[in-house]
Order: C-alpha cells, then structure tokens, then sequence
C-alpha cells in the first residue's frame, strides 16, 4: 500500500453520499420510477422494474451456479441490456464485475486473471464478427480459478430470459466494500485493476449528474463501451438511473449508430471522445438526414481536445459544450453548463465534488503558481488510494499522504479553472531536451493543409528519442520533412523542436475506447524508420 489509507468516515456528511450498494440502490429505482424506461438497446426496452427483476433473477441464478459474494468476475459484453442486468445481479450477490473491454483479447485477460484470480467469465457469444466463446473456454481451461463462463448468445442466456420470476435472498453487501474494478486508461505495462466501492461509485456517478442538470426527462446515450468509466458513471448509467432518466446504448461506436440512435431516441445528452466527434461532424456533413437537435448537453473528454475543435463544436452543435477531464481511478472535472462560453471552449472545469483535493506540483512536489503547467495530484471522497493488489505500482503512483499522480499536465487559470496540457509521461527528451507532444500537435495544426497531428517520441540510437510527426492532411496533400520544417520555422518554433519524421496518415489506429493510440503510432514509426533523413 502507499502507506495512506482513505478514512471514508470523513465524507460521510456530504450531499449524495450514501451507505448503500449498488443493488439496493437499483432496489430504489424501481418503487420510485417503476414503469418508466430504464434503459433500451437495438433490440429491447426494459422498464425500472423489469431491470430489477431480470438482476434479481440473475443474481438468484449466478448464486445457484456457484458466484459468490467477494468472487471476483470477468464480465466482457458490449452495449446491451444483459451488460446491465449482469451489472446489478452480482452487485445484489456482491460479487465484483472486471470490466473487459469487448476489444481485449488474449493478452489483456491473461494478466488481469492471473492477477484477480475471477470465479466465472460472463461473455458475449459474438460480437462484431468476433466469436467469444472460444476465447473463454480457452481461458478457461489455462486458468482453473474460472468455474464457469456464461455465454450471453443470439437467443440470450438462459441466465438472462429464463430466470425473471425468482425471490432474491441476496447476502447483506457493505456499501464500503468494492463493487467494481475498473481497467486503468494506462495502455502500457502490467494491467493495473481499479477498486471502486459502491459508495463512491454512486457519489461519482451523483456529482457528475448533478453537474450535467440531469432530470427525469433526460436521454443519456452510451455511444462509448459501458465498461468503461466515462459511459458507466460520469454521470453515464449510473447517474441516469439515479434521476429516472432513460439510457440509450449504441451498439458500436461508430458516428452512424451515434447519430441514428441520437435522432430516433431524441437523446438529450451523450460523452464523446474528440476523435469520434470529428467522425461525427464528417457524417453530419454529408448526411442531411440525422437531426442532433434533441441534444442539451455534449460531454467530450478523454484525451485532449484541441482549442480548434472546441471552437468548432461550439459553433456546429446545436447543444452546450462540456469539457470532460476524467480519470478511472477517480477525480472527474467537468465545465459547467451556466460557465461563460469562453470558459468553456479553453478549460475543462471545476471538481465535481466540493470535497476533491487537487494538486498541481512541480518535479519535487511543490504546488506551482497559476498559470504554470505542473503534473495534476489528486485525493478525495471517490478517488482511489490504491491500485487492487499492487504494492509496487502504488508506491509511485500514488504519495506518501495518499494523492493520486495523475501524469497529466495541468494548470490553473485566474479563474480558477483546470487547463490540462498532455501526459507528463509523454514528455519526449530528445538529445536532452523536454518536448511535449501536445505542444508540437497545436503548431502543425496551424498549417491550412494540416487537419490533425499526432506527435510521438520514438526511441532512437542517437538522440534518445527523436520526434515523430503523423499528420492527417487536407484532401490527402502530401507534405514531407523539409514542407514542416519549413513551416515551423516560419511561425517562429524553437529548432530543437522540429520532427525528426514526418508520416502522412490516413485513419488514426485507434484505442479499444476511441482515443488514438500512441503506442501503434511508435511502432509504425519504427517500422518506417527507414525513410527518415
Ligand atoms: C486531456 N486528457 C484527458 C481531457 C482524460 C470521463 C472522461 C474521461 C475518462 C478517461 C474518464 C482528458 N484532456 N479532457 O474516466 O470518467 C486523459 C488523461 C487521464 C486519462 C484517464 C471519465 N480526459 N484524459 O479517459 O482512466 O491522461 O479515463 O489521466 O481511461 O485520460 O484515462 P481513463
């Protein structure tokens, strides 16, 4: 452990904070809104108390095959109903989802199993022209922890349909106790698995809802996998349901399902990462058919939005903008929808809960000044102390009084607003020298030929890391090495600072949840090493 563990006892006065698990509060849900819709797929409806039902049933089920209370398990399943049925089934046994991404694969499971040691494997049959089924019985059989796999096929599990007319008896659940571990956003090394109690969750979940003036009449839609953070509770599922709004899940990410579901659902709110808004606005440009008039509230959040498409947002959507800086791991910062536009287009916001504590510390742990970029330290009521089972990796990530290190460059601006500015982690030192990516990604965008950039520091015999340039260009223009230098040099970029190489790209290689993925974009680069002067 970091040495520090979080006294809960100390957020107990706060508004939205309660001692209840995620399953009684579904129990809530469904006297207070009961036949209003909870949530709907491609496929079904259900109401609030049809939710309940189907969770108990399955919970009841789950139980008589074996799961119980603190059994850890693997729930892979993409944007369907049974993905929130199996939510609240193990949170009434309080056994503790692992939320797979339906994009993971072999890799990714091994070390989380190896790690969590999950009793059971909850997966879709098929999903995307990918077929689950062999994939966990392969788990299944290198890992004997795993007792059983539920598939959740074309006609549904048995678990799923078959099961709604049972009596729950469900195990008393500590609403302290873990009721999800959630995957780090972190794309490199040993995975790291992200405790989040029932408590917290539905605080997080409360604050971001509250935040986003979520009521009844709201829509949210899921365009993003529910596994992850984003969709799930800030303010996503969970905050939807807490208010007796109606959840929406889109079956893929791609910008037709988005825009199809936001016209025929008249979908009030979603949460979007900046590379699926670009694919969004492309679509709406030649589809004249999608009508996104419904929309209240845009979150976008996730990876860094440029200033460029901020303003561009503002301009075309016929809905507020917010920007979304969010963390798995706890500390969520969102703009506000009464926030001054100018506010909105160059920061992402505030805490969303009076009792986070935000730091912003230079390389010895010293708060800078406003103004003054320094890496982003966080603790309070729903963020983490501690990675799940992982002395070694707590001891850096988190400090000695028990703040999160973020890796984000942040700063504060007079106003009192967080500015993010990249990952500190990606900080490129090229021959010595400290080059962010972030930085280099505005300046090429300045260039009318340029639509966007992508900076990458790429391991290099000489120089330590040499710079990489990816660049999408307008209309397919090409434009190489001397064309940037060039450039660069003419608005006055320090030498030092000019890309070593330069790849025109195409279609960005994208992460399992929409951000692009810098990892690829070094290999490719690597790859091409050849070409480079
Ligand atoms: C720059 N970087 C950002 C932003 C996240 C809501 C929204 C996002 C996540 C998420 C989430 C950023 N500008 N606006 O959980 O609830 C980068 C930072 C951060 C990392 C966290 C949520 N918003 N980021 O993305 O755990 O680098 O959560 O540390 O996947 O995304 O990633 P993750």
């Amino acid at each position: 452990m970091a040495g520090y563990k979080k006294n809960m006892a100390q957020y107990e006065n706060l508004e939205g904070w309660e001692k209840l698990s995620l399953g009684m509060q579904l129990d809530k849900w469904a006297i207070r809104y009961g036949n209003r819709i909870a949530v709907t797929d491609s496929e079904e409806e259900i109401t609030y108390s049809e939710l309940n039902q189907k969770a108990i049933g399955t919970g009841q089920y789950f139980m008589e095959k074996g799961i119980q209370k603190g059994d850890k398990v693997l729930v892979q399943l993409p944007n369907r109903i049974s993905f929130v049925v199996v939510l609240f089934a193990l949170a009434k046994i309080g056994a503790v989802p692992i939320m797979m991404l339906p994009a993971h694969r072999e890799t990714e499971l091994e070390g989380i199993i190896a790690l969590a040691k999950p009793s059971a494997y909850i997966v879709a049959e098929r999903y995307l022209g990918f077929y689950y089924v062999e994939m966990a019985m392969a788990m299944q059989k290198k890992f004997p922890c795993i007792q059983n796999v539920f598939v959740d096929g074309t006609q549904r599990g048995a678990w799923y349909e078959a099961e709604t007319e049972r009596q729950g008896v469900f195990p008393e659940v500590d609403s302290y106790s873990t009721a999800v571990l959630l995957l780090s956003g972190g794309t490199t090394g040993v995975p790291k698995l992200i405790p989040r109690t029932h408590t917290d969750y539905m605080y997080n979940a409360r604050m971001s809802a509250k935040r986003c003036q979520l009521d009844e009449s709201s829509v949210y839609l899921a365009a993003l996998p529910v596994a992850h953070n984003f969709p799930l509770c800030c303010p996503g599922l969970l905050g939807t349901f807490d208010i007796g709004g109606k959840v929406v899940l889109a079956p893929t990410t791609s910008p037709d399902d988005i825009l199809t579901a936001i016209t025929e659902e008249k979908v009030t709110i979603t949460a979007l990462v900046p590379a699926m808004v670009t694919v969004c606005m492309e679509m709406l440009e030649y589809d004249e058919d999608y009508d996104i008039s419904s929309l209240k509230i845009l979150q976008v959040g996730g990876a860094m939005l440029e200033d460029s498409l901020a303003d561009k947002i503002i301009e075309e959507w016929p809905c507020t903008l917010m920007q979304v800086f969010g963390t798995a791991e706890g500390l969520l910062s969102f703009t506000s929808p009464d926030d001054d536009v100018t506010v909105i287009a160059r920061c992402q916001g505030t805490p969303v809960s009076p009792a986070d504590e935000v730091k912003i510390v230079d390389e010895n742990d010293e708060e800078v000044p406003t103004g003054v970029f320094g890496e982003l330290l966080s603790r309070g009521p729903y963020t983490i102390d501690g990675y799940y089972m992982a002395e070694e990796t707590n001891r850096t990530s988190f400090t000695e009084d028990g703040f999160y290190r973020t890796g984000d460059k942040a700063m504060w601006t007079g106003k009192g607003h967080l500015r993010m500015g990249g990952r500190i982690k990606e900080q490129i030192n090229r021959a010595g020298e400290k080059i962010m990516p972030a930085e280099i990604e505005a300046y090429l965008c300045k260039h009318s030929d340029i639509k966007e950039a992508a900076v990458v520091g790429v391991p290099d015999e000489t120089l330590g890391n040499r710079i990489c340039a990816f660049i999408l260009t307008e209309k397919g223009n090409a434009l190489d090495v001397q064309a940037v230098h060039q450039f660069l040099k003419e608005i006055g970029v320090a030498s030092y600072k000019l890309p070593d190489q330069v790849e025109i790209i195409e279609k960005w290689p994208l992460t399992s949840v929409g951000k692009v993925d810098k990892k690829v974009l070094v290999q490719m680069a690597q790859e091409k090493r050849g070409d480079y002067r």
